[in-house]
């Protein structure tokens, strides 16, 4: 493919000419700019996300009481089967790859746009119809044997819900594919010529390692859920025992991409609090190669464990063994990451932002997920709390405790870039108390619950988990109560928060030397690379900047006199605008 088939296409809406603010109605059509396309992204998939949680809800008022009497048996196993596909295919994955990824990828290596602006909308507009089909479900009869939708089960029970199931998971499928060829394409080709890939922003890095998973995984569940339609439509017998099937292979080929993609749902979040928390603890990052490199270990790795879902489904023990140890090696890179993370946050200017309070709320909630995690990967440990509610508390700290607070924490942080707006930091705070403690309410008895036994996916149970249930169902409620101060916040900033500085955090990265929001194009001239992404701390006058453009401009200068040096660092006059410390005490300042 030759250098020009990838510039960004011309399009009329492209053009200089057009007014430099997007119109509002931009946001409601079929848009190539991939920063309209990523809030288009975000503001569907949050709303995904709250009917999520009205299922989710639903789901824990049903077991706040031991007998079933909320709704019948036959709904329960609806709710909590569209409930965990919609949180995962219509709010953390899309959210995670197309929004942050789109609007951040371009301006972070200095792009105009995604190297496939009308695929990048394609990729899109494939995702409500899907989910409005997913949804329009609950007409005829939901799915109702799971997100996994193992058969037997899925090919014997409600037929037309589990067709819309395939259908519409197939779909947001293809959406995920065509995001992950255009990110690979756009890092790979559309980087500013100065930025090579070590001086590449971590998101960049882990938007790398995220696509090539969805490339290599998807195809695999789509294949998979092709078969399971003719088993369900045409009535082959690929999976289904009674004709012959073997059910086993089916969860092989499902785990193929199920697995990977809890890395496609956390690892952009990682990439997001890389960026997060060197800004907000005014330090260089810790460790950026050790990071950058671990997202593609986590990636590499996270294709050959799937079978640590599969420890009870006669796997055979020495096929076990591998599994298992493979999956405990992944807490190595992942422990680099989170390591690194607190590195940074050691002796930092740490200022409690609301989006430092979710990264900080990221790190020790996923932890707690990740030592779950450790913990059953172990062979003898999985078999003891398999598809009890140990598990479900071990999900939820990995994706709500880690990409929901991270997205929050990204949500926050790059609100301003967005928008143009602030948003209100009182309020924010009160989100992130409310969401913590809702959050640990709702799911750290779920560990208990788990380890004494109760079943998940059972609408009703013994009523010595009782006392536990109700704490959860309390907590859930309170999550639920947690979103209105943010979405007041963010309605009301957008349309009359106070305007926002171009980089009031006084980031590095490039999309905080452009207005906010950005202009068409993304930059009214073209973005040259001054400091590395994180050499907070070697520019010493940041507190009192609230432009960083200025600052760059000014490192521009002193790098074009020094010609051939790629960082400037020393000052152009002690008595000038800014002044830099020398690289070695890097975090003073
Ligand atoms: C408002 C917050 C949430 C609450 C109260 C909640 C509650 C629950 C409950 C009680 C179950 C167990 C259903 C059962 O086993 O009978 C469940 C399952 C699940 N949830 Fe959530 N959830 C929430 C948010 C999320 C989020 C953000 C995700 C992110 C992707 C998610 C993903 C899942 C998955 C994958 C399952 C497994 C479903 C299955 O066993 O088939 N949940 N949820
Ligand atoms: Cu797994």
């Amino acid at each position: 493919m030759t250098q020009a088939q990838i510039q960004p296409t011309a399009d009329l809406s492209h053009s200089a000419e057009s007014a430099k603010r997007t119109p509002w109605r931009e946001y409601f059509g079929f848009s190539t700019d991939h920063k309209v396309i990523g809030i288009q992204y975000l503001v569907t998939t949050f709303v995904f996300y709250l009917v999520g949680g009205v299922l989710a809800t639903a789901v824990r008022t049903e077991l706040a009481t031991p007998e079933s009497d909320f709704v019948s048996p036959e709904i329960y196993n609806q709710l909590f089967t569209v409930h965990a596909t919609v949180m995962i295919f219509l709010w953390i994955v899309p959210a995670t790859t197309g929004g942050f990824g789109n609007f951040l990828v371009p301006l972070m290596i200095g792009a105009r746009d995604m190297a496939f602006p009308r695929l990048n909308a394609i990729a899109f507009w494939i995702i409500p119809p899907a989910g409005i089909l997913l949804l329009s479900s609950f007409f005829i009869g939901a799915p109702e044997a799971g997100w996994t939708s193992y058969p037997p089960l899925s090919v014997v029970g409600n037929k037309g819900g589990e067709a819309i199931w395939i259908l519409s998971v197939l779909l947001l499928g293809t959406s995920s594919i065509l995001a992950a060829v255009n990110f690979l394409v756009t890092i790979w080709k559309m980087r500013i010529p100065s930025m090579g890939f070590n001086q590449m922003p971590l998101f960049c890095w882990a938007m790398i390692a995220t696509s090539f998973l969805a490339l290599v995984a998807t195809p695999v569940l789509a294949g998979a859920l092709i078969l399971l339609g003719f088993d369900l439509i045409v009535g082959t017998a690929f999976f289904n025992p009674t004709g012959g099937g073997n059910p086993v292979v089916y969860q092989h080929l499902f785990w193929f991409y199920s697995h990977p993609a809890v890395y496609i749902m956390i690892l952009p979040v990682f990439g997001m609090i890389s960026e997060i928390l060197p800004v907000h603890a005014r330090k260089p990052i810790f460790g950026y190669q050790a990071i950058a490199y671990s997202s593609l270990a986590i990636s590499f790795l996270g294709l050959i464990v799937w079978a640590h879902h599969m420890f009870t489904s006669g796997t055979p023990g020495w096929l076990r063994m591998f599994f298992m140890f493979a999956t405990m090696v992944i807490a190595v890179p992942t422990g680099i990451k989170v390591f690194s993370w607190l590195g940074t946050l050691w002796g930092g200017k740490i200022r409690l932002t609301s989006a430092m309070l979710f990264a900080m709320g990221f790190i020790s909630m996923f932890v707690i997920g990740g030592i779950s995690g450790v913990m059953v990967a172990a062979v003898p440990f999985d078999i003891h709390v398999h598809d009890t509610y140990f598990i479900v508390a071990h999900i939820h700290y990995v994706l709500f405790g880690g990409s929901v607070f991270g997205l929050y924490a990204a949500f926050y942080h790059w609100f301003p870039k967005m928008t143009g707006r602030m948003l209100n930091e009182t309020w924010g705070k009160v989100h992130f108390a409310l969401n913590l403690v809702g959050f640990n309410m709702a799911f750290l008895p779920m560990h208990k619950l788990g380890l004494e036994g109760m079943n998940r996916r059972i609408a009703s149970y013994d009523p010595k988990y009782e006392a536990l249930n109700l704490v959860c169902t309390i907590g859930t409620y309170i999550l639920a109560v947690s979103t209105i101060p943010f979405m007041v916040n963010a309605c009301w900033a957008w349309i009359a928060g106070p305007k926002a500085s171009n980089n009031p955090w006084q980031g590095l990265t490039l999309e905080w030397m452009t207005s906010s929001p950005p202009p068409v194009e993304n930059f009214e001239q073209d973005p040259v690379l001054a400091t590395g992404p994180y050499d907070y701390g070697l520019v010493k006058s940041y507190e009192s900047l609230d432009d960083i453009a200025n600052q760059m401009a000014a490192l521009r200068e002193v790098r074009l006199t020094r010609s051939g040096r790629k960082r400037a660092v020393e000052p152009p006059n002690p008595d000038g605008p800014l002044s830099i410390m020398p690289p070695s005490s890097p975090d003073e300042g």
